[in-house]
């Protein structure tokens, strides 16, 4: 039995979906980044960080979203989501969560977080504006590019697409929305139809789209 401490709509939607795609039993308990909940002394015996995801198992609490779902789809999984280790395949997957978490989730938080990158409010403010030229400049390179149903170019989503749902739903705060451009957003519904996706979603009480 496994424990997803989650903050809903945070990053930590992307093991909460790969839980429940892989279907196997897990606690999820609520860490609300929006009452602080992650900077509570509980929470900070759990992950000294103070960040979710953390994943309680069996040998131990796991944090880090990359090495938490890699764990879970290698123990669990069928090969679909992940494929086998040594292959180019999964290297391909892999390639693309990597980029995802270690270059465009920072990005993000130039958006979110502008305070964690300059110290003045009108560098911050810079920070910002110029962060969300970037961002929708990824957003509309995605857009271009995702012709196909999934990103991995198959038929059935691979861990990237999921990791990418949650990516393409924190797009609906730029302008244009990410939801919006017409590639993303018929992704974004390809994505909403698994049973897996609106199990997730309505325990954290949001959608893929709001
Ligand atoms: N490297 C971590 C980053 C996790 C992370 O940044 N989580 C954010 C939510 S999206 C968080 O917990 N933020 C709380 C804070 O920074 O105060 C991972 O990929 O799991």
């Amino acid at each position: 039995m496994y424990t997803l401490y989650y903050s809903p709509g945070s990053v930590s939607i992307v093991t909460h979906m790969i839980l429940e795609e892989l279907g196997v039993p897990f606690e999820a308990v609520k860490v609300s980044l929006d009452t602080k909940a992650h900077h509570e002394p509980a929470y900070l015996k759990i992950n000294p960080k103070a960040k979710v995801p953390s994943l309680g198992t069996p040998d131990g609490i796991l944090t880090e979203s990359v090495a938490i779902l890699e764990f879970l789809l290698d123990r669990h999984g069928d090969g679909t989501l992940l494929a086998k280790p040594g292959t180019m395949e999964r290297a391909r997957t892999m390639e693309r969560v990597a980029y995802l978490a270690t270059e465009v989730h920072p990005l993000m938080n130039r958006y979110f977080h502008p305070d964690d990158f300059a110290a003045g409010e009108s560098e911050q403010k810079a920070v910002n504006e110029h962060g969300q030229r970037k961002i929708v400049a990824f957003f509309e390179r995605e857009d271009a590019k995702l012709t196909g149903a999934y990103w991995s170019g198959g038929s059935a989503p691979t861990l990237a697409d999921f990791y990418f749902a949650a990516v393409v739903r924190w797009g609906r705060w730029f302008k244009p929305k990410a939801t919006e451009m017409p590639n993303l957003r018929a992704f974004q519904e390809r994505m909403a139809t698994r049973p897996s996706v609106q199990r997730a979603t309505a325990r954290e009480g949001n959608t893929l789209f709001s």
